[in-house]
């Protein structure tokens, strides 16, 4: 979507991607929560969570996973503890309307989330 940011980050218009593969692409948060704050999006535009089909997308949910585990490890913080999250919607916190997976770690998580 041409006035998507994540678009325009996962299509290499703009910032800097620390990963990236077919169908995902990384890079880090421009407003970290943890030492490590990496977000992980679908280059294909997808809203929000809701909007992902059992048959077009379970496999690029899964993929999404298996690559937040080789960044975690990559970034070290796999074997001490990390978190992802996906905000969806307004009263989970979702401001960027382009599915995002946060990967969090390097500090200490509390629970339950604010
Ligand atoms: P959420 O609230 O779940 O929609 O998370 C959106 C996240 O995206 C938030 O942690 C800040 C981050 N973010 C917003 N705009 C940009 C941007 O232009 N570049 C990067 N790297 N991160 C962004």
């Amino acid at each position: 979507m041409s006035d998507c940011i994540f678009c325009k980050i996962a299509q290499k218009e703009i910032g800097t991607l620390i990963y990236e593969d077919e169908l995902v692409a990384a890079f880090d948060d421009a407003n970290p929560q943890a030492p490590v704050h990496v977000l992980i999006v679908p280059k294909k535009h997808i809203e929000k969570l809701l909007d992902v089909t059992q048959d077009e997308d379970k496999f690029l949910l899964g993929h999404i996973l298996v690559i937040a585990n080789t960044i975690a490890r990559e970034r070290s913080i796999a074997e001490a503890g990390y978190r992802v999250v996906v905000n969806c919607n307004r009263e989970a916190g979702q401001s960027v309307w382009h599915l995002h997976f946060h990967l969090l770690g390097g500090r200490k998580m509390s629970w339950p989330p604010g």
